[in-house]
């Protein structure tokens, strides 16, 4: 895998490499080992100059192409997609530690979302308004300009394809800069798409590349998947500019409420694949469970033999369930929130000690007598942590789950048709899922709400994002004096 050999990776900009220009790198680490796997510049201020230069000299050209064949290019880049899935999802598993089946259903989940705005851009259109019998008058949606892509580390393909395929099917050029934890997916996703020079660039660094980026004056609109803090940042900055757009999907602190008469076996099932998929690395992942006492015990118990039994290790071997955290950073934030937990009285019912090895290993954990003063009920954990509070009634759970500031998702396990429906229109949260943790059918898309963001990340709605309407009349001019109307 060549990608993990060459030394300081370079951004690409208008289908050029571009070497670092400042003296500072950035390693990139394999968070199963440990070990160095690669080294990117830490792109500056020049560098985003560079890029957002390069992605506003190939605006107009690609804005003035038919929608059909800027969907036709996305196609044949998923085409080529298709066929480095292997190489893509090991890259990430070596960059973010994801199990490699994981990773590969990632990069898959990425490549459908570029084939399905391929397909569906260039239908996205606009509307013909009923004006006078002697004029047009029209709706038409146009591309912004330059969008800017950040992309965080949890699931960077997916990501990365989805914000990349519908700011380009509309019409946008791009400069996407990847996390500074997982750059090489995304260095070798813009590198396979092969797409005209300066359409899409690839910027590489940390935050100060991010920021220099969205503060740079030619960028028409932001969108930024990521942590609240950073989101909060990117809006500001957007902000100060008239007119620029921040599109926003941040953190979650997602709740998980048992109803009574549900099994507890299954209610555990659901909790640990909620809790610890993907080391419990995903925006949406379960971070609070509230569980009705009448089956409390029994789910736990089932709850603890979950986490107990999940195969944790390297993500390249085939036998991995769950990978290390993406790195000893995020190892530190979520053993902080359990160990203060721990010290206010909430007790450790399996996993809550990193491992005492190389790599960013953290156990699968389970937590009971939990509070919501604790910041493992309050803030973002994002990690295999499993918090169990158990409540005398559905309402109580209810209550809990909705006393947050964050409003990107929430489940219900219930038998009751009526407290399903009132967990719908109650919560606060872009996704409701009722008797799965998981959900949806294609092309959701969801607004979340509060501190979780602002606007449509995903589906058909991220279209209308990325473009803005203009209302067109048109009218004859009146016939000239003595003259004809116009003759041509
Ligand atoms: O996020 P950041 P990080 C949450 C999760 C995690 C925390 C921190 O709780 O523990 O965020 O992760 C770029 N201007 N989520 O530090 O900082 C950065 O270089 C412009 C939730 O990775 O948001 C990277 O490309 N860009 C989440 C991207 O922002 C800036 C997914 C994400 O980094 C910038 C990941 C700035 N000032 C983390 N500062 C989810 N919603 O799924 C940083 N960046």
């Amino acid at each position: 895998m060549t990608v993990l050999e060459r030394g300081v990776r370079p951004h690409l900009i208008a289908g050029s490499a571009r070497g670092a220009t400042g003296p500072e790198t950035i390693d990139v680490i394999d968070p199963a080992t440990g070990e160095t796997i690669a080294t990117i510049p830490a792109g500056g201020p020049d560098d985003a100059d560079a890029a957002v230069g390069a992605a506003r000299a190939a605006a107009p050209g690609w804005a003035g192409r038919d929608p059909a064949e800027r969907g036709e290019l996305l196609k044949a880049s998923a085409r080529a997609l298709r066929g480095a899935v292997n190489e893509l999802a090991e890259i990430q598993t070596r960059e973010n530690g994801k199990p490699l089946a994981d990773s590969a259903a990632g990069v898959e989940a990425g490549i459908g979302a570029i084939e399905q705005y391929a397909e569906i851009g260039p239908l996205h259109r606009g509307a013909a308004l009923a004006g006078s019998w002697n004029a047009l008058d029209t709706m038409v949606p146009e591309p912004r300009g330059v969008a800017a892509l950040i992309v965080p580390w949890n699931d960077p393909v997916a990501i990365a394809c989805g914000q990349i395929a519908a700011a380009l099917v509309t019409g946008n050029t791009a400069v996407f800069k990847p996390s500074e934890r997982t750059p090489l997916s995304g260095a070798r996703l813009v590198e396979l798409m092969e797409l005209p020079p300066g359409v899409l660039n690839l910027l590489l660094g940390d935050g100060r590349a991010g920021q220099a980026l969205v503060e740079h004056p030619d960028v028409d609109i932001a969108l930024h998947t990521g942590s609240v803090e950073t989101g909060r940042q990117i809006a500001v900055s957007c902000g100060s500019v008239l007119g620029r757009k921040a599109l926003l999907e941040l953190g979650g602190k997602d709740a998980l409420v048992i109803d009574e008469g549900v099994d507890p076996a299954w209610a555990a099932e659901q909790a640990a694949s909620g809790a610890f998929a993907n080391a419990g690395q995903v925006c949406t992942s379960v971070e609070r469970i509230y569980v009705h006492h009448s089956l409390a015990e029994a789910f736990i118990e089932a709850l603890v033999g979950e986490a107990q039994s999940i195969a944790v290790g390297n993500g390249l071997d085939p036998g991995t369930q769950m990978g290390p955290l993406v790195d000893d950073r995020q190892v530190e934030v979520v053993h902080r929130q359990v160990s203060e937990a721990a010290a206010a009285g909430a007790r450790v019912l399996t996993g809550g000690e990193p491992r005492d090895a190389p790599g960013s290993f953290y156990p699968p954990t389970v937590m009971t007598e939990v509070e919501g003063s604790m910041a493992i009920m309050r803030e973002e954990t994002f990690g295999p942590v499993a918090p169990v509070q158990v409540v005398s009634s559905f309402d109580e759970g209810l209550e809990l789950a909705s006393a947050t500031d964050y409003g990107l998702a929430a489940s219900v396990l219930t038998p009751s048709q009526v407290n399903a429906q009132r967990a719908c229109r109650e919560l606060q949260v872009g996704t409701v899922k009722i008797n799965s943790v998981w959900g949806g059918a294609p092309g959701g898309g969801a607004e979340p709400r509060g501190v979780s963001g602002s606007g449509f990340g995903y589906g058909p709605e991220l279209l209308d994002e990325l473009t803005q309407t203009k209302v067109i009349h048109i009218e004859p001019a009146p016939p000239a004096e003595g003259g004809a109307t116009d003759a041509r």
